[in-house]
This record gives structure tokens, sequence and C-alpha cells, in this order.
């Protein structure tokens, strides 16, 4: 096994850190918290925001982190709200996602990753398909209650296994692959 070295994960967001903790347990990755606001660019583009974001992140704590961005992309809104899901949530909320959408549901999730230390950034991306359901269900946070994935009859709310195949999972499964191969040429 390579050395572990400390990594942090920046957020202001405690499901995300607890769900992102859980999943890189099972890869053998230890992870900390470090907790903190972040600074978020105006963009439509996810992959600029989250590495704005680690940049960020990084010119504060000073050591290895990740930091992680994530949008709820609803097909038949054009994309809305995407990387405008954290104000969109904490505004209009699953109720008002509801209110807008008619027959066409399809929806994905997307995480983007970024690893961030002093000579590296790196990003990792994945999404998860599925479509927004017709009443919320479950008591997860975010837009748990309102997404079923692909494949699935229930919501991200209600089922018990969403670490083994969110947006989150399929993103750090990436950057796990990367992130021990590192270790492992900097063990050798
Ligand atoms: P940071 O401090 O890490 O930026 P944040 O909550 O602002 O935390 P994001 O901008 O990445 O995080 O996330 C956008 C929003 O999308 C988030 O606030 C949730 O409302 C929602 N979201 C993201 N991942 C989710 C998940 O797995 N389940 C439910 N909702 C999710």
């Amino acid at each position: 096994m390579p050395k572990s070295f400390d990594l942090f994960f920046a957020s202001s967001n405690n499901h995300k850190f607890l769900e992102a903790k859980n999943i890189l347990d099972a890869f053998g990755i230890k992870l900390s918290f470090s907790k903190m606001n972040l600074e978020e660019i105006q963009s439509n583009s996810l992959k600029e925001i989250a590495l704005k974001k680690a940049r960020n992140a990084y010119s504060k704590c000073k050591k290895p982190i990740i930091v992680e961005d994530d949008g709820l992309f609803i097909d038949s809104l054009g994309g809305f709200p995407g990387p405008y899901s954290s104000y969109v949530f904490k505004t209009i909320g699953n109720k008002g996602i509801l209110n807008l959408l008619k027959n066409n549901r399809s929806a994905k999730f997307i995480s983007i990753i970024v690893y961030c230390d002093e000579t590296t950034i790196q990003s990792f991306d994945a999404k998860l398909d599925g479509v927004i359901s017709k009443s919320q269900k479950g008591q997860g946070w975010g837009y748990d209650p309102i997404f079923v994935p692909k494949n699935s009859q229930k919501t991200l709310a209600e089922i018990t296994n969403k670490n083994e195949l969110s947006h989150r999972y399929n993103a750090l499964k990436e950057f796990s692959n990367w992130y021990l191969h590192k270790l492992k040429s900097i063990d050798q």
C-alpha cells in the first residue's frame, strides 16, 4: 500500500464531505474536512468554477486538497439549474423545480472533482443519468428526494447504496485511480 498523505476536502457542505469520505474510505484513502466557504465565480462551465474553487481553497489552506462542484442538469429546461444548482436549491427548492416540469423529465447530475497541491492541479468528471420524479420522496439532502437514477424506481433519497452509484462516486473513482498511482510513484 502506498504511503498515505493528508488529503483535505474543502467545502461548506457537510453532506458532500461525509459522502466523499465514505466513498474514498472504500478505496483506502483517508479524507479530512477543511470546512470553508469557497468563492464561486459565475460561469456556465462547472469545470471552470471547480478549478477556480480549488485554487482558492489551496491558497487558503496550503495542503493537498480536493474540491467538488456539482450541477443538476434538466433536459427540458435547457440544462437549468446546472452551474446555478446551489442557488436554485436555496431559492425555489425541490418544490419549485417540480412545478416547472411537464412530460420530459430526463436529467443528469454532474460532478467535477479537482485535486490541487503546490505543483499539480487535476480534474475528474462524471455524471449520473436519471429522471426527475413527480413528487418528493425520501429524506435525503439537496435534490436527492426528486432524482431517480437510471434503472431505478426509487429516488437517491430512498436508496441505500447512493455512495456506490452516484455522480460523486463515479468522479471519485476516477480520482482514486489517479491519486493512488501518484502516491505509488512518490513511494518508489
Ligand atoms: P461547496 O462549498 O462545496 O461549493 P455547495 O453546496 O455550494 O458546496 P455545489 O455548488 O457543488 O456545492 O453543489 C450544488 C448543489 O447541488 C448543492 O448545494 C446541492 O443542493 C446539489 N447537490 C449536489 N450534489 C448533490 C447530491 O449528491 N444530492 C443532492 N443534491 C446535490
